[in-house]
């Protein structure tokens, strides 16, 4: 099956929502901690007052990315709209080549892109999962932990996680927070499907940490050296046993399938808003297929984590992604009702049209911190 979404009618309005949601827990990783999330939330409506809804889920730091909240308002704002504002096309995609004029900026696309997707779901009256190729009824899933104050309190939060059955256990590394809190994890709940994220913290002259990592049986390795590197992870990937998963440095199909075929990295971390959006992660889901692929996240609101999860529900993820319950980020999410995840550790995709949940939009009033709106025609 192609996915080549067509809208039936011309976006009419387009809004941008950036909003600040405090997290449950602070989120620490080798590149700083975020005790809040920030996202541009994407708006926009038909003539027929049909509604899409997606996000731009950026960091206020130009940690993980070097996009933040500002430069992807800018992008949005001063480069994306007067585009759209030219734009006659209907076929998403093509919307989308229409972007590549401005390099990079993927976040910023493909919150755009999402809001048009989900709008083009309304307009079908079809679930947005239709869109995605979505073919399960649940997805399984795990959670991404951060780094924590000690290495038993590290324990005791992958106890809860476990309890509350999530399927995979993810934690962040850093120099000199690795070996110690791998072989506590171990220690404690045997041999569970367990996965670090380095998120750029080491170089290849620390192959020998790689090494004894080996003995601890990873599911993978993420990320371990520099943010924009794929052809070190090669040379160490080629000294190591346990598989390397890429993340920051995958901006595309194209470098997807280049680190893989090329032995860089046997296994791609897809966030669909670092690839510049769901149609390009659906390319890359295709192409790799299943077993090389699974579905990252960004802390993402409700609304960012549903599309997610229709895009995981498509065949090729076999592999526990990050998408976890609401409860896991935040106290009070702006969907309704909020996403569980069960005692097996899958979250169930929801079954109504577009989202399936509803989009709680006075709450996205609370904790809005500025908008603006666009007429395109
Ligand atoms: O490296 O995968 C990452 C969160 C923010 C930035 C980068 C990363 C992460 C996560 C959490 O690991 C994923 C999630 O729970 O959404
Ligand atoms: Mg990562």
């Amino acid at each position: 099956m192609r996915c080549v979404p067509e809208l039936k009618a011309k976006p009419y309005k387009i809004d941008f929502i950036e909003i600040e949601m405090p997290f449950v827990h602070p989120f620490r990783t080798s590149f700083g901690e975020q005790l809040d999330k920030q996202a541009i939330l994407v708006r926009i409506e038909d003539e027929d007052g049909n509604i899409g809804w997606g996000e731009t889920s950026v960091d206020d730091a130009p940690g993980y990315s070097y996009e933040t909240i500002v430069t992807a308002w800018h992008i949005q704002n001063d480069f994306l709209i007067p585009i759209l504002k030219d734009n006659n096309d209907l076929s998403i995609s093509r919307i989308m080549k229409k972007f590549a004029p401005v390099r990079g900026h993927e976040f910023a696309k493909a919150g755009i892109e999402s809001a048009l997707l989900s709008l083009k779901a309304e307009q079908d009256k079809v679930s947005l999962g239709e869109i995605y190729g979505a073919t399960k009824t649940e997805i399984p899933t795990g959670v991404s932990i951060g780094i924590q104050r000690s290495v038993d309190y590290l324990v005791k939060r992958v106890g809860e996680f476990l309890d509350k059955g999530y399927q995979r256990i993810k934690i962040k590394i850093d120099r000199g927070w690795e070996l110690e809190p791998i072989e506590a994890i171990r220690k404690e709940y045997g041999d569970i499907d367990l996965m670090v994220d380095a998120n750029s913290a080491f170089t290849v002259d620390d192959v020998d940490i790689f090494r004894k990592m080996d003995k601890y049986n990873l599911t993978m390795i993420e990320q371990p050296l520099a943010y924009n590197d794929i052809l070190e992870h090669k040379k160490l990937q080629e000294q190591i046993s346990t598989p390397i998963c890429l993340d920051e440095p995958i901006h595309s199909p194209r470098d997807a399938i280049l680190a893989v075929e090329y032995g860089c990295g046997q296994i791609i971390n897809v966030k669909p808003a670092r690839v510049g959006g769901y149609l390009n992660a659906i390319e890359i889901a295709k192409t790799l297929g299943e077993g090389k692929v699974w579905c990252g996240g960004m802390l993402e609101t409700g609304i960012g984590r549903l599309h997610n999860v229709f895009y995981q529900a498509r065949s090729e993820f076999t592999i526990p992604g990050d998408t976890s319950g609401s409860d896991r980020y935040y106290e009070k999410d702006i969907i309704f009702p909020a996403v569980e995840v069960n005692e097996r550790g899958y979250i169930e995709v929801p079954k109504g049209k577009n989202l399936g949940f509803e989009v709680a939009e006075e709450r996205i009033e609370e904790i809005a911190i500025r908008k603006i709106s666009h007429k395109l025609f």
